[in-house]
């Protein structure tokens, strides 16, 4: 599968819609349909998950954020003071001011492919913290980032909230924490969200809630796709799923077909048999073992470990 939840690389508007459309049709071709989930976060797209962070089924911003505002002593504690944040993909407007305010850092360095988004998150960071020094830094942070040479001298924190890390299989999330290393220098520390493993029919329940809104955020990519590509997929006939894959420890979204069905996408003839599916969206989940092996393999070593009350989610601290 090439499923992968990052952010696309190409900025200029022909170059996304020629890579939507190479990922859509490649995908598409495979035995077991998938398309990369990063093709999910359009501008509608990535509202609908704002929604979805608010549904009462889907706890993991809750609990990272719960935990975030209980546990700032601690932070405090194991975090140096004067340290720079690097934040991988650009501050969300709840995690990111909770996490400045417990270890009052001497500089905030937010990560993101997309300008846009950079400028925005800064701005409205730069409100909250008149006295921070921010320094944005637009750019694909999949591979090694070239820190502005202000915070060379500082003490490294990354910080990657949100369980995004559950979105790539263990390759990617290993060569993503490697270059995460690269670019935070030997000595850094990371503050990382990972989502842990728990009873089936609560993780299927976190992305099929009872209103239907992680069902819309699987079907806009059909939306798109049908926009962008010039295609004619019959959304009617396509069922949102949320499937646990326990061999893999995630949950996969799929659009399964109800009915025996023909489409063609950017003039390309697809057809599927009833009950097979569309892969989506791979969203991992991890116990203490795991999680550790993955820092381990990507370079980080696992230091302190933090669960809201319910047990729900985890934030790591580890040290490169
Ligand atoms: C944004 C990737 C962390 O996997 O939980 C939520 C995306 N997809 N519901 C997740 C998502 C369906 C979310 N991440």
């Amino acid at each position: 599968s090439t499923l992968e939840g990052l952010k696309l690389v190409q900025r200029d508007e022909g170059g996304v819609v020629t890579a939507f459309r190479e990922d859509v049709l490649r995908g598409l071709a495979q035995e077991q349909k998938a398309i990369p989930a990063r093709w999910l976060y359009d501008d509608a797209g990535s509202q609908l998950f704002e929604d979805i962070t608010q549904l009462p089924e889907y706890y993991p911003t809750r609990a990272e954020t719960e935990i975030l505002k209980g546990q700032s002593d601690s932070f405090a504690n194991m975090i140096a003071p004067g340290c720079a944040v690097v934040e991988f993909g650009s501050g969300s407007s709840v995690k990111t001011p909770l996490l400045l305010s417990a270890i009052d850092p001497a500089a905030y360095v937010p990560l993101d492919i997309s300008g846009d988004f950079l400028r925005a998150s800064a701005k409205e960071l730069a409100g909250k913290f008149p006295d921070l020094p921010i320094h944005p830094v637009e750019a694909d942070f999949m591979g090694q980032v070239q820190l502005p040479s202000d915070v060379a001298k500082l003490p490294k924190l990354g910080f990657f909230p949100g369980s995004t890390i559950g979105n790539m299989v263990a390759r990617t999330g290993v060569d993503l924490l490697r270059s995460m290393r690269e670019t935070l220098g030997e000595g850094a520390k990371l503050l990382i969200g990972m989502d842990l493993i728990k009873d089936t029919d609560v993780l299927e329940a976190a992305y099929d809630d009872a209103a239907g809104v992680t069902a819309q955020f699987n079907y806009n990519l059909i939306r798109r796709i049908n926009r962008e590509l010039e295609g004619n997929v019959d959304l009617g006939a396509l069922v949102h799923e949320a499937r646990w894959n326990d061999d893999y420890a995630r949950v996969e979204m799929h659009l399964v077909a109800r009915r025996d069905l023909d489409f063609t996408v950017a003039g390309t003839q697809f057809s599927l048999a009833k009950g097979e599916s569309i892969h989506t969206e791979n969203s991992h989940k991890f116990n203490r073992r795991t999680s550790a092996m993955m820092l381990l393999a990507g370079g980080w070593e696992p230091q302190a470990r933090w669960l809201d009350s319910k047990g729900l989610f985890s934030l790591i601290l580890a040290e490169a």
